[in-house]
């Protein structure tokens, strides 16, 4: 039974005054109406859009907390295997729309035509809400675009967390998210003259109606300091008294979680920093006030922004006590829970997996230890089996520059304790292979948790992981294969190949399909015939699209859905571009959409994009110039808009640069007259992930073409081909597998192999081998200044990096090949259209393996050994 400081008598009020979910547009807009006078304190009278979304999301917050208390006691009660997903970023978006698809919890009966207005009867929630609002004086898009996104991530590693937690209370799993709450997001990207500028992303400008701020629950988190080992009996591996030095607070803040047709509603738990009461006498005796409040106001400053890198380590130190603050809150918290309980220790993995998302959280390893063995005061060897069973391990990344390491002064200067723990773990850990591999000092260092390769020493972050882990994967299946045979393979050697396994990411078809693409979501469930949205559970039922895919009929509706998602982004194009309209409506349906949105870096190879584009550019100004008519032209070159979009990095000048590249070629091509329509290219500012949900279903073809083995997974990939989009792309990442499942007729496929990157790679060195030709003109209009006229040697540095810094993302090498296949694409798309939308429908219907859900299913078997926790 689940403890209660009520007395047994008092239950009856209790009982007879509980809370109530709404379920009628009636009950809704009594909600609505009590939040507007109560909540906001407004009227009638000054309710605009932004009130209304505030009370909206209040009422619908009010159902999501009542699910969210019974489904902490379930879980509480049932007692099953918890798992927590700590992860730096969540890149969560918005969250009145998603809550309104997935509140709805009809699960079985549906009868068709229903007038009924309730959550339960077939009408989905959605639904419902839009008509309530309508009678209460609201459009429901118009509210739903008040909000701001939830940007607290970079990209593909912030979003996959996203989509997780999605998928985790869907599958009714006790699970929860660990995180940091960031007061300013990733920041907000404006594009001046070309230029990207970032601007602060301050979201909680407004109050936040999505969080629960538990002011109650306070960890005290310490810094720097020194261990006192005045007891010269004691030695580091036996319990340990760390002076903290600098104290902070730690205060949670939750976010409901719900599942998609389940009345499951997990937490997302993020941490803000906050000073504490204490305060330094000395330097109050010292009169010096304002000096302490200052050093108090400084706590705040550990919460206050996400580092905006993505796939790149910056090794700050700042970024260290976040992870630190961050790790420690989140395992004194699972720890206290798990205390709750009264179970012994040997049990603590039975009761609890814990999943580390990169390495931003490997101090949460070293942190379990030091509360085991030093608070605790359990025996080292006892200590360490219950960590390392409790901890498994996601690699996101093979390059170089991504893998953290933090020199061991800085270290051992913020977490002294942990610097002697992290020390022991190596000790006993080279002793381990050394017995294994006896005299292999070349290995020892190899795998040594302290790299002393240079002047500083370092401590190797992802072998402290793999060393605290039994499980560790990749995100796709050449990703996993790539870390087993190169920045891991010495630990295949030591521990076996088991350890080492393969989760490919997945995405959440909610948010991705249902919420995003209504249209088509809507042409699904019915040709399937699956009113209920079943198909959202369970995507193998999408193969039943198959037998409509050469079916006229069929193929023209699924085109008109297509072509009103074209039209959507046309207009927000249009509304991005100051009201001027590059996209020519009346040709919409002949002008092939080519996008590539993420994150800008020279591996995702946007360059080698841009090029092909100006490539093209070329050579309809060479056909014209030769005399061909534009029609004649047109044959060759159809009608093509190119999209670009995505941030990069502050500091990532190469990144700052292809962006400014983009934006220069749009300004010649959407200016020349001469070309007419025939190309436009446009650099969509600020890509987020409310932006991506427009973008995502107007593509035809979406680009995904990074170097071979630099894309651990890619999820974008995933999305487009979810929505209907063809994908031009490298054998990389979970290409490899979209290829496999949705057939290699249905896939533009490129460019050189990852087992020939090296060797590659290792001919630029020594020689250049003479660039192909249509790189080569695309180089001489850079140089002439084609697209900088007031600075023709602006981009120099992207010139430069291929012709005489080796091209290390092999640019030149696979230049021809893509060339050749935009070729293929166009004329698929232009002359052969029922083969192409045939493609399409049969990308959707074969797109069932990359649902989250799966993903989930298969962490929940493979790594965490943990059951779902169903509602009655
Ligand atoms: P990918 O690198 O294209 O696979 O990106 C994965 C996912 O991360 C995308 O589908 C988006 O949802 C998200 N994403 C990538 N880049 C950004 C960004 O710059 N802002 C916001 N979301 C992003
Ligand atoms: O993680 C995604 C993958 O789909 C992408 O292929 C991969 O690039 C991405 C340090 C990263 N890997 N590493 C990062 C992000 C922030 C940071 O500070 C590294 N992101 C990825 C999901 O598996």
């Amino acid at each position: 039974a689940i403890e209660t400081k009520i007395p047994a008598q008092s239950r009856e009020v209790w009982n007879k005054h509980k809370v109530q979910k709404f379920s009628t547009a009636e009950e809704f807009e009594e909600k609505f109406i009590s939040h507007v006078e109560w909540t906001l304190a407004r009227s009638l009278y000054n309710c605009d859009d932004i009130a209304a979304y505030q009370a909206t999301s209040q009422s619908v917050r009010d159902n999501l907390v009542i699910d969210w208390n019974k489904t902490q006691q379930r879980q509480t009660a049932r007692d099953g295997k918890k798992v927590y997903y700590l992860s730096l970023e969540f890149l969560m978006g918005r969250a009145l729309d998603n809550a309104l698809i997935n509140m709805r919890t009809d699960t079985s009966t549906h009868d068709v035509g229903s007038t009924d207005e309730t959550l339960t009867k077939g009408n989905t929630s959605r639904e419902m809400i839009r008509n309530a609002m309508k009678q209460l004086g609201f459009k429901l898009e118009d509210v739903l675009e008040q909000e701001p996104d939830a940007a607290l991530g970079n990209g593909g590693l912030g979003r996959l967390a996203a989509c997780f937690v999605d998928s985790l209370a869907t599958g009714n799993y006790p699970a929860w998210g660990y995180g940091l709450r960031y007061q300013y997001g990733i920041f907000a990207q404006k594009i001046i003259n070309g230029y990207q500028v970032e601007t602060p992303d301050y979201w909680l400008n407004f109050s936040n109606p999505w969080e629960i701020d538990r002011w109650e629950i306070q960890v005290p988190i310490n810094f720097y300091g020194y261990v006192d080992r005045s007891d010269k009996e004691k030695t580091t591996i036996s319990p340990s008294d760390w002076i903290g030095g600098e104290r902070v607070l730690a205060v949670a803040h939750d976010m409901p979680i719900p599942g998609f047709k389940t009345s499951t509603v997990n937490n997302l738990r993020l941490w803000s920093a906050k000073p504490t009461t204490e305060f330094d006498f000395a330097k109050f005796n010292n009169g010096d006030y304002k000096n302490s409040v200052e050093q108090q106001q400084r706590a705040e400053s550990i919460t206050a922004v996400l580092y905006p890198n993505d796939n790149f380590d910056q090794g700050k130190e700042l970024r260290l006590k976040q992870q630190y603050f961050w790790c420690a809150a989140s395992l004194h918290d699972i720890v206290r829970r798990f205390k709750k309980n009264k179970k012994p220790w040997s049990e603590f993995p039975e009761a609890i997996a814990i999943q580390l998302n990169d390495t931003h959280p490997t101090l949460a390893i070293v942190e379990l230890q030091r509360i085991l063995v030093d608070l605790e005061k359990l025996e080292w060897h006892y200590s360490w089996d219950i960590v390392t069973k409790t901890f498994a391990y996601t690699n996101h990344t093979v390059m170089q520059e991504a893998l953290e390491k933090w020199p061991v002064g800085l270290l051992g200067h913020l977490l002294p304790r942990h610097l002697e723990i992290i020390y022991d773990i190596n000790w006993f850990f080279l002793q381990s292979v050394e017995k294994k591999f006896p005299h292999d000092v070349d290995l020892l260092s190899k795998v040594s948790v302290i790299e002393e390769a240079s002047q500083e020493r370092y401590v190797r972050m992802a072998f402290l992981a793999i060393i605290g882990s039994h499980k560790v994967n990749g995100v796709a299946e050449l990703h996993s294969d790539l870390i087993k045979t190169t920045i891991f393979q010495d630990f295949v050697k030591i521990y076996g190949a088991n350890k080492f396994t393969n989760v490919t990411n997945g995405i959440t078809p909610r948010r991705w399909l249902k919420q995003a693409n209504p249209k088509l979501a809507e042409l699904i469930s019915e040709t399937i015939n699956d009113p209920d949205d079943d198909y959202l559970l369970d995507m193998s039922k999408l193969t039943a699209l198959s037998k409509y895919a050469e079916d006229e009929a069929f193929q023209t509706k699924w085109n008109d859905v297509k072509q009103f998602n074209k039209l959507r982004l046309a207009d927000l194009i249009k509304h991005l571009n100051d009201g001027v309209d590059i996209i020519d409506r009346e040709h919409i349906r002949n002008t092939l959409f080519d996008i590539q949105v993420k994150r800008i870096h020279e591996y995702k190879r946007q360059q080698l994009n841009i090029f092909g584009v100006i490539h093209r550019y070329l050579s309809i100004k060479e056909l014209l110039q030769s005399g061909a008519s534009i029609e004649k032209v047109a044959e060759r070159y159809p009608r093509k808009v190119s999209i670009f979009g995505g941030k990069s990095a502050p500091g990532y000048y190469m990144a700052k640069l292809i962006i400014k590249l983009v934006n220069s070629v749009a300004e010649v091509v959407n200016a020349d007259t001469e070309i007419q329509d025939l190309l436009k290219v446009f650099f969509i500012p600020d890509y987020n992930v409310s932006k991506a949900e427009i973008i995502t279903p107007a593509s035809d073809l979406s680009e995904h073409i990074s170097t071979a083995g630099t894309e651990a997974s890619g999820t974008s990939n995933m999305k487009f081909v979810m929505n209907g989009g063809l994908i031009i792309g490298t054998v990389d990442g979970a290409n490899v597998e979209i290829t496999r499942e949705i057939g290699e007729d249905n896939i533009f496929l490129f460019g050189n192999l990852s087992e020939n990157v090296e060797e590659l790679r290792y001919k630029h060195q020594f020689s250049n081998p003479g660039l192909p030709e249509g790189l080569v003109k695309v180089l001489n209009a850079l140089e002439s200044g084609a697209f900088s006229p007031q600075n023709s040697s602006e981009f120099r540095p992207l010139i430069d990096s291929i012709k005489h810094q080796g091209d290390y993302y092999l640019v030149s090498d696979d230049f021809d090949s893509y060339i050749a296949t935009q070729d293929l694409v166009d004329q698929v798309y232009h002359k052969d259209k029922k083969e192409w939308l045939k493609k399409s429908i049969l990308s959707v219907a074969n797109v069932g393996f990359f649902s989250s859900d799966r993903c989930i299913e298969e962490y929940a078997e493979t790594i965490w050994n943990a059951e779902p926790v169903k509602p009655e």
